[in-house]
């Protein structure tokens, strides 16, 4: 069946790349909706060979006949409008943080966690990039030898905060000042993504911790995480050291890895093989490489994990979430 989609903050840069992949992906489109704010209202935008013309962003916008929004126009945006998209009947899949820890909301890596569509109550969550590609390869190592403790360093890309952090650095490499971060992203690496909060940790932080124990459902997970801007222009590396409960040999982690839906090892150190922001880039797997154990204690390892930011930890999994929601209707 076609379906009627809308995107909501459709001139960003993750609304540029979720209408990508709906055409890549040959997501069933009926019609097709562009909603943003009222500076992009007539802009046009190219899908499937025809021109669609961005639509300001009102009360009026769901009176249509729309079977699924997906909405990226941060959260202030989703707050107020996808209960009202919801309340039409639309199916809402969410990638601002403003539904994300709510209880009715799943919060969906469709590798992961593909059964919580069952329960949304027409608002459905899309991660945070960085929390997206590291849960792909943990959930199956979690079922596989129990995790008990994570601690993630993310070194993060300037796409992560939309076209202002991909100016500041490519302004910063010319000598102009920096606009969006409060120091200089090129030459440079920043400590500091999203707000700091009164316990010390960054907003970014909590919510890798926080999002990882949802989407792997699992609340007694020991997660500690630092994360970092760094001057590279797309894919989010991340560093995960990671305790599990059971004992196991390095054999039996890289075949549940080379198993894992989603999942792409690239490790072999010999041939100076491993997962690189510039050679992921415009993929939408996650690569995982660096495999080793951790000797400083019992049953450790560490990865080394990247992924497109944009494609996998935006707009990819929000196109995969709706191609669940679409079998489900
Ligand atoms: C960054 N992870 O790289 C952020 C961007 O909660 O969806 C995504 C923020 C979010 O800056």
């Amino acid at each position: 069946k076609k379906l009627n989609v809308a995107v909501v903050g459709a001139t960003g840069m993750v609304g540029r790349t979720i209408i990508k992949m709906l055409e890549e992906r040959s997501f069933p489109i009926n019609n097709l909706y562009l909603y943003a704010s009222a500076k992009s209202k007539g802009a046009t935008v190219q899908f499937n060979n025809l021109e669609y013309i961005v639509e300001e962003l009102n009360d009026a916008s769901f009176d249509r006949d729309i079977d699924i929004a997906l909405f990226s126009a941060g959260g202030d945006i989703s707050k107020d409008y996808a209960p009202k998209a919801k309340e039409k009947g639309i199916v809402v899949i969410d990638n601002s943080s403003a539904w994300r820890m709510d209880k009715d909301v799943p919060l969906i890596v469709p590798e992961v966690n593909p059964q919580d569509i069952k329960w949304h109550n027409g608002i459905i969550s899309n991660p945070n990039c960085s929390t997206i590609q590291v849960v792909v390869p943990l959930k199956p190592l979690h079922d596989a030898f129990k995790i008990e403790r994570i601690v993630y360093s993310t070194y993060q890309a300037v796409s992560g905060s939309g076209v202002g952090g991909i100016a500041d650095l490519e302004n910063g490499i010319n000598g102009i000042a920096n606009k969006k971060y409060p120091h200089p992203i090129a030459y440079n690496c920043i400590p500091h993504i999203d707000t700091f909060m009164d316990n010390g940790y960054t907003k970014e932080e909590l919510k890798m911790i926080e999002e990882t124990k949802k989407i792997l459902n699992d609340p007694s997970l020991k997660i500690t995480a630092t994360t970092v801007r760094v001057p590279v222009k797309n894919c989010h590396s991340v560093s995960v050291n990671l305790q599990f409960e059971r004992a196991f040999e390095m054999q039996e982690i890289y075949e549940v890895l080379y198993k894992s839906n989603g999942v792409v090892v690239e490790d072999n150190t010999d041939k100076n093989i491993y997962p690189m922001a510039i050679t992921v880039d415009g993929q939408d797997q996650v690569y995982v490489g660096r495999i080793r154990r951790d000797f400083s204690v019992e049953n450790g390892i560490n990865l080394w994990v990247v992924a497109d930011n944009v494609r996998k930890g935006a707009a990819t999994n929000a196109v995969q979430i709706a191609e669940l929601v679409a079998k489900n209707l």
